[in-house]
């Protein structure tokens, strides 16, 4: 063989390595090989190609992202029409749809139907001539869409040459290109970053992505695709039955829905349905309903369609999560660190099935960005656990005797003012602990599961406590009798007991999760933890100066300034010490800091190179091991850290003699020093 051949059977296994990766990849959801060895493959292919350009084919992987930026998209028209589905809303409207399928087609059976379920994106059209990716185009009116091939080529899971035989000559495959949840959280934190416009949710940018003049833009953007049907086919059958045709062009590497399922009658849809609802939240793309197909493609073509609509069809909606209402007023919320949030008091409104009659304004700036006035028609939302929030409001429903919201002068619940800092959103009452519904809160965070754990102590009772004046602060809790406790609405004999006897036990802590439960701001369950193994004693960061609380790790400036802060407040330290009167302990431990003791401190890192994790994160992991990092290597430099490509910091730590670690020396250096958890 020649070099040449042995050249070109290389740059054509290469090629063929990498599809079969893709498709473990994209179309199994099976990665075979680390994403590092096929960054290797594709750079050893692009490395032959641009030695031998004559090496180069159309189909090439590398050869995805080509093209200069169009002036606008050319028009295409599609052949066999680009149908829309029809819409169920409910239960009924899907008994009706099966139905009328069975009376149509005269039978008394049950319907066989396939199912997957419904992506937000957009809808594509695939064109493959002999196997090889001819044209992408958008839906557009369903007749003319618009020739997007250039962008469509970038997409990776889309194979620019179909694996296998028997293909059609011509093969149309019809999916929906659209963005996974990752992915869009992704492109909007990097959009924020580079102050760029950011999407209001995947659909918007999977469409945005997908319709770029530039390729080169859309090559950036995280698009996937499942392919759920077939337009124009021509030289080859395709097989009887809906679910058959999708094993087919599974088979020959387009990615299809791992959720396809095929189904017996109405009660097999309304049960895969329930449990799509159910697994909705979990799946890593956005999901609007589900899908069901007629299976067999027969039956298919017996019912035909009806305008734009097939009749084997029907796509099954959930209910919309998003739902119109009229903010009736708004109040005005006090939390634990006295934060102020609007909250609208709305008409009640069923939203994806559960009544909503609050919602979250957030603060004063949204208020105003949203320009929300009590009276308003505005579209809620509920997501998953969070409060449910207003969207935006209609201003053509707007009545002529709309109130602005106007943040008062005075807390609602104290009277004291209300102060707002500048530079930031949140205004805040000024009463601290004179507060009532600051007490109330901090003496619910101190009881919480994550911080003291009292069982029992709910919120209601709480309140009652606060409101009757038989508390004032967490201290006060550990003072009370049975007789006192019996005495409140909804609280038996018993149950005073059990919470007596509950105080008790919990009077038996950790230092971190009392320092948590004294609800300092900022400091949440892990930097508790921090402080805690830091200072090993509450006296000793108590009495820290800002600069030592810093030496912690997770902690800054604006962290050390509230702990610190904190354990000045006359009231909190008369807190602190009626708490630990009430009998409250907890084992302390040597301080770490103090002794110099963490497994790193002293050393100092440099780091350079291309890391397969964010730099920063590697940074905080040696931070937080006592490490100092720098960004010049000098003879005080413990250990320089190389990545791919180092360049001038490694070689000036090979002339001065400093230890070098690839990440591979780094992980295991990590390893030795991070001690166990407990
Ligand atoms: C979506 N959007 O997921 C269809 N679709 O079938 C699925 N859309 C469709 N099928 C025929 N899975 C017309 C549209």
């Amino acid at each position: 063989m020649s070099l040449d051949q042995a050249t070109r059977a290389r740059a054509e296994t290469l090629r063929e390595q990498i599809a079969q990766h893709n498709y473990q990849y994209f179309v199994l959801d099976d990665p075979r090989i680390p994403d590092s060895e096929y960054d290797r493959l594709f750079r050893e292919l692009q490395a032959l190609e641009a030695a031998h350009p004559a090496l180069v084919t159309p189909d090439s992987p590398t050869q995805r992202v080509g093209g200069t930026p169009l002036g606008a998209f050319d028009e295409v028209v599609h052949r066999v029409p680009m149908l829309s589905l029809e819409n169920a809303l409910t239960a009924d409207a899907m008994a009706e749809f099966d139905r009328r399928v069975r009376r149509r087609l005269d039978r008394d059976t049950e319907m066989t139907y396939a199912a997957e379920p419904k992506l937000d994106g957009l809808a594509i059209s695939l064109r493959y001539q002999d196997g090889k990716l001819l044209q992408g185009a958008t839906r557009g009116d369903g007749t003319r869409g618009e020739d997007v091939t250039q962008n469509v080529r970038t997409i990776a899971a889309i194979p620019l040459q179909l694996r296998g035989r028997g293909w059609p000559r011509l093969l149309e495959v019809r999916g929906e290109v659209f963005m996974p949840k990752r992915g869009f959280e992704a492109l909007n934190r990097r959009q924020r970053e580079q102050d760029a416009k950011t999407f209001a949710n995947p659909r918007n940018a999977a469409a945005g992505s997908l319709r770029q003049l530039d390729p080169k833009v859309t090559a950036t953007r995280p698009l996937m695709t499942f392919c759920y049907g077939l337009g124009e086919v021509e030289g080859h059958p395709m097989t009887a039955t809906h679910s058959d045709n999708m094993a087919l062009l599974q088979d020959w590497g387009l990615p299809i829905s791992p959720e396809l399922q095929v189904l017996s009658g109405l009660d097999g849809c309304l049960a895969y349905f329930a449990a799509m609802g159910a697994r909705r939240d979990t799946l890593p793309y956005d999901i609007d309903g589900v899908v069901f197909k007629v299976n067999t493609i027969a039956d298919q073509e017996a019912l035909g369609f009806v305008s734009r609509a097939p009749r084997w069809a029907i796509a099954q909606k959930f209910p919309a999560q998003e739902a119109l209402t009229e903010i009736k007023a708004v109040e005005f919320q006090v939390g634990r660190t006295g934060a102020v949030t609007p909250v609208a008091r709305l008409k009640p409104v069923l939203v994806g099935g559960v009544t909503v009659s609050n919602a979250t304004l957030h603060n004063m700036d949204e208020v105003e960005r949203k320009d929300v006035r009590v009276g308003d028609t505005v579209y809620v939302r509920r997501a998953g656990d969070v409060i449910p929030e207003i969207v935006r409001m209609l201003p053509e429903r707007r009545p002529a005797d709309a109130t602005p919201v106007v943040m008062p002068a005075n807390c609602p619940v104290c009277g004291s003012a209300i102060e707002r800092i500048e530079s930031e959103a949140v205004a805040r009452c000024s009463g601290g602990l004179y507060c009532a519904a600051q007490r109330k809160e901090s003496v619910k965070h101190f009881a919480a599961r994550r911080a003291m754990d009292i069982d029992g102590l709910g919120e209601k009772l709480i309140d009652q406590l606060i409101d009757q004046a038989l508390i004032s602060d967490p201290a006060d809790l550990f003072g009370l009798s049975v007789d006192a406790l019996a005495g409140l609405q909804r609280m038996a004999q018993k149950s005073a007991h059990n919470l007596v006897a509950a105080l008790h036990d919990a009077r038996r802590t950790t230092l971190d999760r009392f320092l948590f439960a004294l609800g300092i701001r900022e400091v949440g369950e892990a930097t508790a933890q921090s402080l805690a193994r830091q200072f090993g004693g509450l006296d000793a960061i108590a009495a820290a100066t800002e600069e030592a609380l810093q030496e912690t790790p997770d902690v800054g400036p604006i962290v050390a300034r509230h702990v610190h802060t904190f354990f000045r407040q006359p009231h909190n330290q008369e807190v602190i010490a009626k708490l630990r009167d009430a009998g409250l302990e907890w084992a302390e431990t040597e301080p770490l800091a103090a002794a110099g003791q963490l497994p790193l401190s002293g050393k100092t890192f440099v780091l350079t190179g291309t890391l397969s994790e964010p730099r920063t994160q590697v940074k905080e992991r040696l931070q937080a091991l006592g490490a100092k990092v720098t960004g010049s290597v000098s003879k005080n430099t413990a250990y320089l850290v190389a990545g791919e490509e180092a360049g001038s910091k490694l070689s000036k730590a090979e002339a001065l003699g400093v230890a070098v670690l690839d990440e591979q020396a780094l992980r295991e250096l990590l390893a030795a020093a991070t001690p166990p958890t407990d």
